[in-house]
């Protein structure tokens, strides 16, 4: 007997630590110290490049941290978002998502790979420089600080037509986004805190008018609302017919400062997409808001610990990608 569940352990061990092998298989070739010898500066380079845009545009944090997420969660996290579409291929780039995706995210990375090139020809992956480059950017307006691991290859695959279904849209009801996260391997509570990076940036009027103007035939803006906030938001979108690039801070209170106001927004109404809001609706999800919106520091270990498993998500090593010369071209 004692032999029999001795033996039933042991094949449990064997299973739980295969399955751990092969969860960690994909980023096993990931290591803090990569580039040690082939260029040891990398760190540094990218670090100079991050403040000076930083300082220079102050929107570039939120916009490269969208663009980051958007890159993990289409093809893994291999810069496959950053290639421009040529006449035979549409790019994820110029998905109909994308419209908004900012410059600053890009150029950011353009010109870190610009000095790596100077010092380290061939070496340094856009893929690597974009989670440095990203989590450098978020320490930088406040938020936690987390490891990055290095040794991504890009990815040689960009297409439109592999967007859809990756990314959650703020139309989404709140299960909907959930299985889209589940699928990628996170959890509700993950979920809730990497929308916490709505802590920082801004939405285009079009991405939550349907809120403010003609909500219902009951209602003509969203219950669930402010109703002050919801006047100054019908205010700033007036005339977003006429001009489409209005815009409005996703969190009104520290629009760029990473804190958990986010979080204690949403409980006062005062969360901007339908899709931020819906997190302290939904049963499942509020708790982890009222946590988060009570702690920073339960919301920040959160979102660290989100954010490092994000930056290997689907990563490629090996053979399975390249270093590329230019981040917006497969080589
Ligand atoms: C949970 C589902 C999510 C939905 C439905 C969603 C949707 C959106 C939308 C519609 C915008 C506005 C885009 C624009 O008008 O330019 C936005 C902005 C943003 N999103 Fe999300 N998002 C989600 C999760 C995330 C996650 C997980 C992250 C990162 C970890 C993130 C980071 C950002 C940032 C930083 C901005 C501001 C971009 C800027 O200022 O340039 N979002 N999001
Ligand atoms: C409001 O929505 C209803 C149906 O959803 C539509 O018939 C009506 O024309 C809309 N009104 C305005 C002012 O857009
Ligand atoms: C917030 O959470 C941290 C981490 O779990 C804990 O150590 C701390 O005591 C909490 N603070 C409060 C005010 O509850
Ligand atoms: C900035 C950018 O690349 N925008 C493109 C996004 O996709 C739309 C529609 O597919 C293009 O028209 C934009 O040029």
């Amino acid at each position: 007997m004692a032999l029999l569940l001795h033996a039933s352990l042991r094949r449990l061990v064997l299973v739980a630590s295969l399955l751990a092998a092969v969860v960690a298989f994909a980023d096993a070739r990931l290591n803090a110290n990569y580039y040690a010898k082939s260029c040891p500066q990398v760190e540094k380079i990218v670090q100079d490049v991050v403040v000076q845009k930083q300082i220079n545009s102050p929107s570039t944090a939120a916009g490269m941290v969208r663009l980051f997420f958007h890159d993990c969660f289409v093809e893994g996290c291999d810069a496959s978002v950053l290639v421009r579409s040529t006449p035979f291929n549409k790019a994820e780039n110029d998905a109909d998502i994308n419209l908004s995706l900012p410059g600053d995210g890009f150029d950011v990375i353009v010109r870190a790979k610009s000095a790596l090139e100077l010092s380290c020809p061939g070496v340094v992956s856009c893929s690597d420089i974009m989670s440095l480059a990203t989590r450098n950017l978020i320490t930088m307006v406040g938020g936690p600080f987390y490891k990055v691991r290095l040794g991504r290859k890009d990815g040689k695959v960009s297409m439109a037509s592999h967007v859809a279904g990756n990314l959650p849209l703020p139309s989404m009801s709140i299960s909907q986004m959930a299985n889209i996260f589940e699928s990628k391997g996170f959890s509700i509570a993950e979920m809730v805190a990497l929308s916490g990076a709505h802590t920082i940036g801004f939405s285009h009027c079009k991405e939550f008018s349907s809120r403010i103007y003609n909500f219902s035939r009951t209602s003509t803006v969203d219950p669930a609302l402010n109703p002050r906030y919801a006047q100054g938001l019908q205010e700033a979108c007036k005339s977003l017919n006429s001009n489409p690039a209005l815009s409005v801070f996703n969190d009104i209170m520290t629009p760029n400062k990473f804190d958990n106001m986010y979080f204690q927004n949403l409980k006062r109404g005062l969360g901007l997409l339908a899709s931020d809001q819906g997190l302290y609706a939904d049963p499942t999800t509020k708790e982890y808001v009222d946590l988060f919106a009570a702690n920073q520091t339960e919301f920040f270990n959160a979102f660290a610990h989100a954010m490092e498993k994000l930056s290997v998500l689907g990563v490629k090593t090996g053979r399975n990608g390249e270093v590329r010369r230019r981040c917006d071209e497969v080589n």
